[in-house]
Order: C-alpha cells, then structure tokens, then sequence
C-alpha cells in the first residue's frame, strides 16, 4: 500500500503557473458548409486552456471542464486530458464556464473561471475580417497561483518545468529558476522574453504593453492640463462679464 501522501505545507512559497485560455471561431464556408452541422448552426468553433507556447501543463492541470450553453446536447464537456479542449458548432456566442481541476497530488480545490465565445469580430476592421471570413479570436493569459503547495505538489511542481517565487503575490519570473529557500529549479514556465509564431505572451510583449500605458497616461495628463488652462481662460472671462454686466440672474 502506498504511504499516505504528506500533506504539509512549504511555508512562505507561492508557485505560479501561465496559461492561456479562449476561443477561436471561423465562419462556415457556404459553399463547404459541414455536413454533419444543424442547419441553423454558422460557425465551428473552440474552446481550449494550454500552456504558453503549447507547453505541457498536464503535470499540475489534471482535467478541465467545460460548461457550454444548456442548447447543447451533454452541455458539460469533461476532458481528461490534453489537450483541453471542446470543439462544436453552433449560431449563437455565450459564457463558457471553464473549471480547472489540479492534480491530486496538489490537494488543491477545483477553480473556474468564465470566457465569451466570440464568433463575430469585434476588434480591428469588423467588415473586411466579416467579408473574408477570418477567424475570430478571443484568447486571455492567465496564471495560477498555488500558495504554500503541499510537500508532494512542490516537488513536481519544481522537479519539472518550474518557476517559483518566494513570499508576496508579485514576484515575477525572471527570479524564477530559485526558490524562497534559495533552492535552484530544474526548469522553467516562465514566459518566453520574446514573442513567436504562434504566441504573442512575452517580456517582450509585456513590456511594449506598459510603455503604451505609460503613454497613455501622459496623453491623460496633457488632455487634464489643457482643459485647466481652458477653464482658467473661461473663469477670467466670466469674471469680465460680471465686472461690468452684473451677475447673471439665478434660474430657479
Ligand atoms: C444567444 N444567449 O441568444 C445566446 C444563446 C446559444 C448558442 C446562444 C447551438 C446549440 C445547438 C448554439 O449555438 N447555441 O443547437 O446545438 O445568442
């Protein structure tokens, strides 16, 4: 019989794993539509969870349910294993809930979380991705954070493809590769430093996202100031008036 797993837990260590998550819907080719599709249905589409960069996460992801619309025959989609991911057919977008299940090993609770299906485009030139028929993605990275793993759970999570940090929630990777005790990882999930084919989540990416930000922020600020300076302006002349007219009778 096997030794009852421990189930102590690594103080002090959070342990952090990316993912991504979304949908991907092309249009039926009227010419080519599906032969074994409704005949109201308009799109096939998919539902997924993969690592970055299509890395394996089944060694913390143990199965991942899908609950898709109560319109569809068996609406709740249990994969067991990876890749996770429902494909269907269909007309119309909704909510898919989507709950993480981890390995038992972790001891941890089941998570879920929820993504739009997105079948028709809604970023960028709509008509042209409409005439053409391009696929319509809607895809999010996320992380899963596994606080003060239990003993068992920590060694695979840092014998494998790991990134670990110590103590607070915003540690990043980049100090991945040891662990709050100074331990040295065999691998690493972190993000990749530069973008590819195929993946878009980087340092590089991320980067260029907070300087947008930071732009963005100076655009506000300018905007503020000259809508002060504008309303200085308006106040001296309002003051003017008054000066000589008298105060503008009070509108009851
Ligand atoms: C809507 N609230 O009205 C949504 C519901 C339902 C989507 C969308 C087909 C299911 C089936 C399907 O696309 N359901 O017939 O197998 O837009």
């Amino acid at each position: 019989m096997p030794a009852p797993a421990s189930n102590k837990r690594v103080k002090g260590v959070q342990i952090y794993r990316p993912f991504i998550y979304g949908t991907e819907a092309t249009p039926f080719d009227p010419e080519h539509r599906p032969r074994d599709a409704p005949a109201d249905h308009t799109h096939r589409w998919k539902v997924f969870v993969r690592g970055i960069n299509n890395e394996d996460v089944s060694y913390w992801l143990r199965k991942v349910q899908f609950k898709l619309h109560d319109t569809y025959a068996n609406s709740v989609r249990m994969i067991e294993a990876p890749p996770f991911e429902v494909e269907e057919t269909g007309w119309g977008e909704f909510e898919i809930a989507i709950k993480f299940y981890f390995t038992p090993d972790s001891g941890e609770k089941p998570q879920q979380i929820w993504h739009g299906l997105k079948l028709h485009p809604y970023v960028g030139d709509v008509e042209r991705q409409k005439r053409e028929r391009t696929r319509v993605d809607s895809v999010c990275y996320e992380e899963v954070l596994f606080s003060e793993p239990v003993e068992g759970f920590y060694d695979v999570l840092t014998g494998g493809a790991a990134a670990a940090q110590g103590g607070g929630k915003t540690g990043k990777a980049g100090k991945a590769g040891k662990t709050s005790k100074g331990e040295s990882l065999k691998g690493t999930a972190e993000i990749p430093e530069r973008s590819a084919a195929g993946n878009k989540y980087s340092r590089e990416e991320e980067g260029k996202e907070l300087d947008r930000l930071g732009e963005a922020v100076k655009m506000v600020q300018k905007l503020i100031k000259e809508e002060k300076d504008l309303l200085v302006v308006e106040e001296k002349k309002l003051q003017d008036l008054e000066a000589t007219e008298g105060k503008p009778p009070k509108k009851k």
